[in-house]
């Protein structure tokens, strides 16, 4: 089924043409109908020619009920405008068009009504135009009389059209329901009605309600009992709940939304506060290309479904502001709030859009984080990426109740990262454990749990899918593998290799002659497989010095004066000629000295 909202100016004929596409009665209260006038949101369905199932929302549209109408249109996929041919364009016409373009409603069409009272053509070229300018132009235009009938048939097929043009909603998508009525049934309890736009809801479920969970007894869909229903649909579902559920609340899928009263948003201004010239352009206006933010009362009421909730504006940068809401809400990523003055001073009321960015930001605390926040936001597209650069670590979880899919592969367990975060952390990891090595001589190396707590990481299993070679978790600790390397050698060979680092403690620079690696049995394979498991380092063919001799000599070295020449590093080493002049190439090729000359190099402080 598919549902569609009125919305339009007041006695323009919105519950007439209801009426009189459906058979039934939008207006259902005693009082609504002896004024003739809409004050709650009314419910009528009906089939189309195509057979498709059609429901309508009906709002009010006197200027006293505009939260009701926002109530009734926020949740619906598409609308069906409405403006009498013998009034034309009226002022609730205006605050409820910069409703609709202030939540992106992008469906939907136009039906001139009462064209039995006159000519429908000026009033339908000055609707079309208006629509254009809030992103509705390309929508059907039907004029049509809801009191003889006129012109029913082309509507009944233009809603055919629209219907069919409404992208699917996914039947697996996380419910949220924003209850637009609640009554007590005898006998059976609270009822709660809504419009499901996506998901499903089936008997048995449990969702979750400000107040708690609640467990669905019974589902209706237009009057009629199902096992379960997906969006788009209206719905009545019997709940039992801890507490009475309200008009105004979500019920939804557990877990799978961001219950917040925080949220980083886009502005966009709608209506006359985005300051309509004769000339403004067609189509969405983009107040990024502003210098300045957009001018926002600093407490407005923020409307997402059948929610309103206080709101204070803090800009933040260009388009970019945080909203702090009066009470939580649960919110995704691109979700879209309006913005609305609570104060009755202006015809149209309804101020701004309001995309949401971030619906879990970050406090802002030093001095200019304002501002680097906006600009990071003003370039995001809201998605998981962007999120991620924020938030850095976030379990697959957090990103759906986000509101996002998560990408890629996740670093460990459910985790998923910025890849730039991710890099940093790898670079910091082994300095982190050297400095720990130093200062804890006796320990065999740093404790998982005290490199998380270093790297700020929220699970130790983050810490171990940082390490790589050299490193490695041992017991709990991070060790560094090239000592104990030898053990995964043949024991003739790793003892062959102990013994030539024991020869070499007191001397490391002096290489041993190829006599002596033959009488120990290291032959050049022997050697090479010593090279592999980093138990030795070859720094040229038959030059081999225990492993991370190359960082030691780089380490001595900058403390000469420089530059300095071979012999005097040969001297400072301890070494010979033999060792030293292929010691010296193979630190110039790791970056840690430099040439000056023919003569001549220097120590590098490495980028
Ligand atoms: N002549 C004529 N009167 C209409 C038509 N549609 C609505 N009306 C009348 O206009 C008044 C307001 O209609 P209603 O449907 O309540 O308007 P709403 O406030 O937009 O829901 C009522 O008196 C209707 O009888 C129409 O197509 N032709
Ligand atoms: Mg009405």
């Amino acid at each position: 089924m598919h549902v569609v909202a009125t919305a339009g100016h007041v006695d323009h004929g919105k519950s007439t043409l209801v009426r009189a596409l459906t058979g039934m009665e939008p207006d259902r209260l005693e009082e609504e109908r002896r004024r003739g006038l809409t004050i709650e949101l009314g419910y009528a369905w009906t089939s189309l020619p195509s057979g498709e199932r059609l429901a309508f929302v009906d709002v009010p549209g006197h200027e006293r009920f505009l939260a009701t109408m926002l109530a009734g249109v926020g949740p619906a996929p598409a609308v069906m405008f409405v403006v009498a041919a013998d009034e034309g364009w009226m002022p609730q016409s205006e605050e409820h068009l910069a409703a609709l373009e202030a939540l992106g409603v992008r469906h939907g069409l136009l039906a001139v009504t009462r064209a039995d009272l006159a000519d429908p053509g000026p009033a339908t070229v000055q609707a079309a135009a208006r629509l254009a300018r809030a992103g509705l132009g390309g929508v059907e235009r039907v004029a049509v009389s809801g009191r003889t009938g006129e012109g029913l048939d082309g509507l009944r097929a233009a809603l055919d059209r629209l219907v069919a043009r409404l992208p699917a909603p996914d039947p697996r998508a996380p419910v949220r329901v924003w209850i637009d009525r609640v009554f007590t049934v005898r006998g059976s309890g609270t009822v709660v009605t809504g419009t499901l736009p996506a998901g499903t809801v089936a008997v048995g479920d449990e969702l979750a309600l400000p107040s708690g969970a609640a467990r669905v007894r019974a589902v209706e869909c237009l009057k009629e009992a199902v096992p379960s229903v997906a969006g788009v649909a209206r719905v009545a579902l019997n709940l039992r709940a801890s507490a009475a559920p309200e008009r105004g609340q979500a019920l939804v899928t557990p877990g799978a939304w961001t219950w917040t009263d925080v949220v980083d948003v886009r502005i966009h201004l709608v209506g006359p506060a985005a300051d309509p010239g004769e000339d403004s352009a067609a189509g969405p206006r983009e107040d990024g290309a502003r210098g300045d933010g957009p001018a926002l009362p600093p407490r407005l009421t923020a409307h997402i479904g059948s929610a309103a909730a206080v709101c204070d504006v803090r800009p933040i940068g260009g388009p970019i502001a945080r909203l702090r809401l009066g009470r939580p809400l649960p919110l995704h990523l691109g979700d879209v709030l309006l913005l609305r003055d609570p104060g009755h001073s202006a015809a149209v009321r309804v101020l701004a859009g309001a995309t949401v960015l971030d619906p879990r930001p970050p406090a802002l605390r030093r001095r200019g984080a304002a501002g680097e926040r906006a600009a990071e936001l003003a370039e995001a597209a809201p998605d998981a990426r962007s999120l991620l650069r924020t938030h850095r670590l976030l379990r697959a979880a957090d990103l759906r109740a986000m509101g996002c899919v998560p990408e890629g592969e996740p670093v460990s367990g459910d985790w998923h990262t910025d890849p730039a975060h991710w890099t940093r952390l790898r670079v910091r990891l082994p300095g982190a454990v050297g400095r720990y090595a130093a200062e804890h001589p006796l320990e065999p190396g740093m404790p998982v749990e005290v490199a998380r707590r270093a790297l700020g990481l929220p699970d130790r299993r983050l810490v171990a899918s940082l390490v790589g070679p050299p490193l490695a978790v041992r017991d709990g600790r991070i060790v560094t593998e090239s000592g104990d390397r030898a053990a995964a050698l043949p024991p003739a060979v790793a003892a062959a290799v102990e013994l030539l680092r024991a020869e070499l403690a007191a001397r490391p620079f002096l290489a041993p002659e190829a006599g002596r690696l033959a009488e120990l049995g290291l032959g050049p394979k022997e050697v090479a497989a010593a090279v592999r498991t980093g138990a030795l380092l070859r720094v040229a063919e038959g030059v081999v010095l225990p492993a991370g001799a190359d960082l030691r000599a780089a380490e001595l070295l900058a403390r000469l004066p420089q530059p300095f020449t071979v012999s005097e590093a040969r001297r400072a080493l301890d070494s010979s000629r033999r060792v030293m002049v292929p010691l010296l190439e193979h630190l110039d090729r790791r970056g840690l000295t430099e040439r000056v000359d023919d003569l001549r190099r220097r120590c590098r402080t490495p980028s």
